[in-house]
């Protein structure tokens, strides 16, 4: 079957979905296309923390009547280490920015909800996806779904499916630069049904490795712990686990996190990736097709949704005014926001992550740095204001 759109997008994750409604508001059609089913893409546990121009625009955009009810509202987070907690307060330190908390996986019903809405398609289950003719004014999207196989006409792709998708590797190697780094572990992320015990966030320096406080809503906790990148679940037993936190997050005034029924578990490698340039003739990368961050700066899903804020406003100047200059510029001006979260995301991982050889002289160091960032506060605002998020643009 053959169809035809504006704009082709592939992966119905969060760039995708954002950008399907941000087109939808400037009257520019679109489809989706997904390979996975509706329930996975809801299913999979992934980012909690809201930057306020994501919260902002999902505000704007007419999706964030359930994100301003049931998101949970932060003014900072806690730093641990050698058994005690600090508070970096990111409201004073940056005149008034704060976090938000709110599951990946709400923002994700609430925009397939949005596109339910606007009548637009999302086509779910889509098998052997390819993108072709992208050096062309007609590119196209192809793949088969219910035993047949399709065709979608664009004049753009966007590539939105994520770090393992196939818009990147459809690139010439020759026309794109891939700047990487693998970390030596990965993040043993739980869900629990356990009350949070702590207002904030808490990310703990100790010498059995990092771990991090997080939550879900006032009944459910989300707990992480380095380990390895190839660590295997089946060593996990829950007590183990909840021990390890414990041992990890615990300060010496007694706090620690409350332990529950633990609902889902699993690990997560780390890396740092981006490519330049973000974009080939008329397809456009966005969100983890573009870049990854190590979780440890909480930025991969709100520097998905500033790529796609930029792409919207290029992609609606063309159409309203025949302007080709802002998709011209698409990559140059989300790249400096990449970079700049990638910076970030390496500093944060770097202090507060045991390195693999697990070096003394490393701890010390680390140890200092956080003192240092406690101490003294042009060091703290620094923190807050990457953290809380930076104003670029
Ligand atoms: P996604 O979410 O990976 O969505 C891509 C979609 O594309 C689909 N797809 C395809 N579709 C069609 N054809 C193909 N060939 C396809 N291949 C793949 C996939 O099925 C999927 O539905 O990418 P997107 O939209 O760019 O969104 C990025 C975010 O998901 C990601 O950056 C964040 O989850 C990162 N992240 C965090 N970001 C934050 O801003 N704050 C956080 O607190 C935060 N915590 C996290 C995180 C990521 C984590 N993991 C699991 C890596 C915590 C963790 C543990
Ligand atoms: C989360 O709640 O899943 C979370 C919070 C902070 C991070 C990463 C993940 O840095």
């Amino acid at each position: 079957m053959r169809a035809q759109t504006q704009v082709g997008i592939v992966g119905a994750g969060p760039a995708g979905l954002f950008l399907g409604h941000l087109l939808h508001l400037e009257g520019i059609d679109s489809v989706i296309v997904e390979s996975r089913s509706r329930e996975y893409t809801i299913e999979r546990v992934r980012a909690g923390v809201l930057e306020q121009s994501t919260v902002d625009l999902m505000i704007e955009a007419g999706v964030g009547e359930r994100l301003r009810r049931e998101g949970m509202r932060h003014g900072g987070i806690y730093l641990a280490f050698l058994g005690r907690r600090h508070r970096i307060d990111f409201e004073e330190l940056t005149g008034g920015r704060s976090i938000t908390i709110y599951g990946q996986n709400e923002i994700v019903k609430d925009l397939i909800a949005a596109r339910y809405a606007s009548g637009r398609p999302i086509l779910y289950g889509a098998e052997s996806v390819s993108v072709e003719n992208l050096e062309t004014a007609q590119a196209s999207i192809r793949f088969f779904l219910n035993g047949g196989e399709h065709e979608i006409a664009c004049d753009f792709v966007a590539g939105c499916d994520g770090a393992h998708g196939i818009c990147r590797p459809s690139i010439p190697e020759a026309c794109l630069t891939v700047y990487q780094r693998e970390y030596p572990f990965g993040w043993l992320g739980i869900l629990a049904n356990a009350a949070p015990s702590s207002d904030e966030l808490v990310y703990a320096l100790h010498k059995r490795g990092f771990a991090l406080f997080s939550m879900r809503s006032p009944a459910v906790t989300r707990l992480y712990l380095q380990c390895a990148p190839d660590e295997a679940l089946e060593g996990w037993t829950d007590d183990r686990i909840w021990q390890e936190l414990v041992m990890r997050l615990g300060t010496s005034d007694g706090w620690e996190p409350n332990r529950g029924e633990i609902l889902q578990k699993g690990v997560t490698g780390m890396r740092s990736l981006v490519v330049e340039p973000m974009c080939h003739g008329r397809l456009f990368l966005a969100g983890d097709a573009a870049h990854v961050v190590p979780p440890t700066g909480a930025k991969g899903l709100n520097l998905a949704v500033g790529d796609v804020r930029v792409l919207a406003r290029a992609l609606a100047e063309f159409y309203q005014r025949g302007r080709m200059d802002l998709l011209d510029r698409y990559s140059d001006r989300c790249l400096q926001r990449v970079w700049r979260a990638q910076r970030f995301s390496w500093w944060m991982t770097s202090m507060l992550h045991r390195g693999a050889e697990g070096s003394e002289f490393d701890y010390r160091r680390q140890v200092a740095e956080l003192d240092y960032v406690l101490s003294s506060r042009a060091a703290r605002t620094s923190l807050a204001e990457n953290y809380a998020g930076m104003v670029l643009d």
